[in-house]
């Protein structure tokens, strides 16, 4: 099993605007997330892999890893640590073959039967959620809540990375129902301090863990 970092940090410059997928990088490494997972979802191809490996660079410098959202294309051609796809993205088990065993995938689940077919697939971790409400996801779907949490970082074997309306106040009862780690975007990126937001994040999540 991969040792997989417990604090992932989605870019987004949707929500926002204050920060390029960049800058957000940087201050999210700074505030000590070893995943960062470049999320975007409009641009050009060009432009996603121009991002990509400005962004890996970054990563690189600071021994966090990169993972593409959505695209194994663009994940491939920045030779990004991993790609974390959804269950209408690219195939799992195809992404694998594709990326090898050394590359990390992710993926993502908001039931039982979804976290089974990321285990099927071959998936690194689980990304499951949302586990509280969040209006960062247009399509996010019901929060699952911390009972689906508890049984699905109980019952796979891999890693849950628990995503959707996470942040500092709910890290104890997210570590406490058995995830990895947890996944945000608003709790940094929106925040008026990044890197502290990220930080805080740190602190409440390994005094629970
Ligand atoms: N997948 C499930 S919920 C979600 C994603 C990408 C959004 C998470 O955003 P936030 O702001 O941390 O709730
Ligand atoms: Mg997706």
């Amino acid at each position: 099993m991969k040792d997989i970092d417990r604090l992932h940090v989605l870019t987004d410059t949707e929500l926002q605007q204050r920060y390029s997928h960049e800058e957000l990088a940087r201050l999210a490494i700074a505030g000590g997330a070893g995943v960062i997972q470049f999320r975007q979802k409009q641009g050009s191809t060009r432009q996603l892999i121009e991002t990509a490996r400005h962004m890996l660079a970054i990563c690189r410098r600071h021994q966090a890893k990169l993972i593409i959202n959505d695209r194994l294309d663009v994940a491939l051609a920045a030779e990004a640590d991993g790609v974390h796809l959804g269950q209408d993205d690219f195939p799992l088990a195809q992404a694998r073959e594709i990326l090898g065993p050394d590359k990390i995938i992710g993926g993502s689940a908001s039931s039982v039967e979804e976290a089974a077919l990321c285990r099927a697939g071959g998936v690194d971790y689980i990304g499951l959620g949302p586990v509280y409400p969040t209006t960062s996801k247009a399509d996010a779907g019901p929060a699952g809540g911390l009972d689906l949490l508890r049984r699905v970082s109980r019952e796979f074997g891999l890693p849950v990375i628990a995503i959707g309306g996470v942040n500092a106040a709910r890290a104890a009862e997210v570590m406490g129902a058995g995830a990895h780690g947890m996944a945000v975007i608003s709790a940094v990126c929106c925040q008026a301090d990044p890197q502290e937001a990220a930080a805080e994040l740190l602190r409440a999540m390994l005094g629970h863990r």
